[in-house]
């Protein structure tokens, strides 16, 4: 790929990177003045260079349905090719992409609670892949854990040893090959078998390799996975066509169509990391939904429910839909990461963090036929500001209701069910003589244990970022209990999976560890701060 633009930093994109690193020097990190001076995002925007369309121009793709080879009563099996193909992002031009199945994004997996699934993922793609689902409640061999890789056809067979993580600083790569001998690898494909044994909700599988997860999920490799039941289904939720799934992810793109990611080894075959500018996260000035450009989708003057997936390697979002004379609409939310509230919330706007999902109802009745509900991210600036829009195409019947009890099923879980707190801290710092990204001051390592829990056990866990930091918890859900020493926000209401630290923010959090024993992750879910050391284990045992 070629080279990106690295110069013309915005001033917030340099507050994005320097707070990342300032902040390491300046002791009183949850200081009123640190949160004045919070930034709207962490990371580096890159410019894209080629000719960009005009917004809600491009229709909304809706990825397709994968079809199952086979269903034999008991499960559900399917078969997904991951490779390399082009697809028209950008009007007129082919963009290279790796993708699931051959698009971006992949095919929407669409699964019941209880009822298992299995994927056999092919790699024809040129480097190992790890399929995690995100949110799923998966036994530990199936959770494509970052070194449980799948080798392509032609990889050398060195599967106990990586490239280790590398900084930014010019030397990266060769720090001493990391070992894992815990590591299960396969050759050419894999079988990923998912129970669905957890709540319904929108979840998402991404490539997870070790060192190289921004650039892959950058590439295409990323899909939806939707679990149902049958009390969510008698609801009475929009369904249907009124019912949307958005993936939203920025990106960058050449003068040719390509698109552009910082990558110190364009190949990502050895050296991991991404050049200076960009270590604090990537960011594109291109905003994609299902894969396209700024989209509109056309529809009645009725309710929806959006199931919104922030996938952005970095991007933090503020959404808000907005009438062409300028109202807010309600956005009624009525599920969270991990499936449904208690009871809906109603935002004016709704912040979303990296892998953060929200399922939400918007009523367009009161826009008139003809208008545009342009859907706007706050955080952004220019063309970032847009994400897209719907049409309000014809008038419509509405039958569909927002119940003001959702669900009775959410976890209880009090602070005095924990049997132990653990604290974390979400820090930059050095690592291999470069950038890193530490929780508790150390980068990740495969072979460390680093929390061993008993299967059942249910305990509290304290975080604190420097900068923005998502931080994902695999295998469970949890309640977020407070923020800033302050009761929770409103959109932290229900079962999370991910919880979004602002700079200089604490949270805690609790949950019982239940589900499988076995080994597991939990990282800051900004791609590149993943990539660049993030990253912890989480042993079940
Ligand atoms: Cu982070």
């Amino acid at each position: 790929m070629p080279e990106p633009h690295s110069n013309g930093l915005t001033r917030r994109q340099v507050l994005g990177i320097g707070g990342a690193f300032g902040l390491l020097t300046t002791t009183g990190l949850a200081t009123a003045a640190t949160l004045a001076r919070r930034p709207a995002t962490t990371g580096g925007q890159l410019r894209s260079t080629a000719q960009l369309p005009p917004p809600y121009q491009v229709p909304l793709p809706l990825p397709a349905v994968l079809k199952p080879v086979s269903t034999d009563g008991a499960a559900d099996r399917y078969e997904i090719v991951q490779r390399e193909t082009t697809a028209e992002i950008l009007p007129g031009l082919r963009t290279p992409l790796w993708t699931y199945g051959g698009s971006f994004p992949g095919p929407t997996i669409e699964a019941r609670r209880g009822r298992p699934v299995t994927v056999t993922h092919h790699n024809e793609l040129p480097v190992p892949t790890a399929v995690h689902l995100h949110g799923g409640r998966t036994p530990a061999e199936s959770d494509g854990y970052p070194t449980d890789l799948v080798l392509p056809a032609g990889w050398p067979q060195a599967p106990h040893t990586m490239p280790g993580m590398a900084g930014t600083d010019g030397h990266g790569g060769g720090m001493g090959a990391m070992t894992d001998p815990r590591a299960v690898t396969t050759r050419l494909k894999r079988d990923y078998t998912f129970p669905n044994d957890q709540r319904p909700t929108l979840l998402w599988y991404h490539d997870h390799r070790m060192d190289f997860t921004a650039p892959a999920i950058w590439r295409g490799l990323a899909g939806l996975y939707i679990v149902r039941d049958d009390a969510e289904d008698a609801l009475g939720l929009p369904a249907g066509p009124r019912e949307i799934p958005l993936m939203i992810a920025d990106r960058a793109f050449t003068a040719d169509g390509a698109l552009t990611y910082p990558s110190l080894d364009p190949t990502l075959r050895e050296r991991p990391g991404v050049t200076e500018p960009y270590v604090a996260g990537v960011l594109g000035d291109v905003i994609l939904v299902n894969g396209a450009p700024w989209p509109v989708h056309e529809t009645d003057a009725a309710r929806h429910r959006l199931r919104l997936l922030n996938a952005s390697n970095a991007r933090h979002y503020e959404l808000e839909a907005r009438t062409e004379d300028g109202r807010r609409l309600d956005l009624v939310q009525i599920g969270a990461d991990q499936g449904l509230l208690a009871a809906p919330v109603t935002h004016q706007s709704l912040p979303m963090a990296p892998a953060e999902r929200h399922d939400l109802v918007v009523d367009f009745a009161s826009a008139p036929v003809g208008s545009l509900v342009r859907i706007v991210n706050r955080l952004g600036s220019g063309r970032t500001r847009d994400v897209m829009a719907f049409r309000i195409a014809r008038p419509a019947t509405d039958d569909s209701r927002i119940p003001p009890a959702l669900t009775t099923d959410l976890p209880d879980w009090h602070r005095e069910d924990a049997v132990r707190t653990r604290d974390f801290a979400f820090r930059a710092g050095r690592m291999n003589g470069g950038h890193g990204w530490l929780i508790g001051g150390r980068p990740f390592d495969p072979a460390r244990p680093d929390v061993t829990v008993p299967l059942g056990d249910t305990e509290i866990w304290r975080l604190i970022a420097d900068v923005h930091h998502p931080v994902h918890l695999h295998l469970v859900g949890f309640r977020i209990l407070t923020r800033g020493g302050k009761p929770p926000l409103p959109h932290d209401a229900g079962l999370k999976d991910t919880v979004s630290l602002r700079p200089g923010e604490s949270a805690e959090i609790i949950t019982r560890f239940d589900g499988y024993r076995g080994r597991y992750l939990f990282h800051c879910h900004n791609a590149e701060h993943e990539d660049m050391g993030m990253m912890a284990n989480l042993e079940v045992v």
